[in-house]
C-alpha cells in the first residue's frame, strides 16, 4: 500500500489558537484529518508528525527512505532557512511535496524564499485547508494513482 508521510514544522501545533486571519480556525489535527481521508480516498494511508526540532524533522525525512513513497511537508518558517532539511529531503528517493497554508510569495519578503522548493516536485501554498488535499492529490498523481481501489 502506498504510504505517505505528512510532516508539520515548528508551531503549527499552534494553528487554530492564534492568527485566524492568516492561518484559518483550523486546527493542524483539523488538517491531518483532511489529509488523510484524502490519502484514503486513492488507497494510500498516512502518518503525521509535528515537531519544532529541526533535527527531530530531518531523522523523520532519514527514517522515511525505503520505507514511504512521498513525504508532504509544510516545513513551518524553516522553508525558509534549513539548508540542512533540504540537504536531508534531497537524500529521499521519493515524491516531495511542499504545501503552506498561507501564500508565502505574498506576505513579508523572508517569507519569499523557500529553501526547500527546489529539492520538492512541487509547491502548493495560499489555499488553506485545500493546500493540503491538493499535496495528496499531486502526489497521487506522481505516482501514478488515478482512482481509488
Ligand atoms: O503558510 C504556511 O503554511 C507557513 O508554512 C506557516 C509558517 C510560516 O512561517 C511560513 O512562512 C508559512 C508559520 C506557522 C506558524 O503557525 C502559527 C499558528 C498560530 C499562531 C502562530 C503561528
Amino acid at each position: 500500500m502506498t504510504s505517505i508521510l505528512l510532516l508539520s514544522g515548528p508551531n503549527l501545533n499552534l494553528l487554530g489558537t492564534r492568527e485566524p486571519a492568516i492561518y484559518g480556525t483550523a486546527t493542524l489535527d483539523d488538517h491531518v484529518e483532511h489529509a488523510t481521508s484524502a490519502a484514503a480516498s486513492f488507497g494510500a494511508t498516512l502518518h503525521h508528525l509535528q515537531s519544532n526540532h529541526e533535527g527531530v524533522l530531518i531523522e523523520a525525512i532519514h527514517a522515511a527512505r525505503g520505507v514511504d513513497d512521498a513525504i508532504i511537508m509544510n516545513a513551518g518558517a524553516f522553508t525558509h532557512t534549513s539548508w540542512a532539511i533540504h540537504d536531508a529531503l534531497s537524500a529521499f528517493e521519493g515524491v516531495i511535496v511542499e504545501v503552506h497554508l498561507s501564500n508565502p510569495a505574498a506576505r513579508e519578503p523572508f517569507r519569499h524564499t523557500s529553501v526547500l522548493a527546489p529539492v520538492a516536485h512541487g509547491s502548493i501554498a495560499g489555499f488553506g485547508a485545500l493546500s493540503y488535499v491538493l499535496g495528496v492529490q499531486a502526489v497521487a498523481n506522481l505516482l501514478g494513482i488515478t482512482q481509488a481501489p
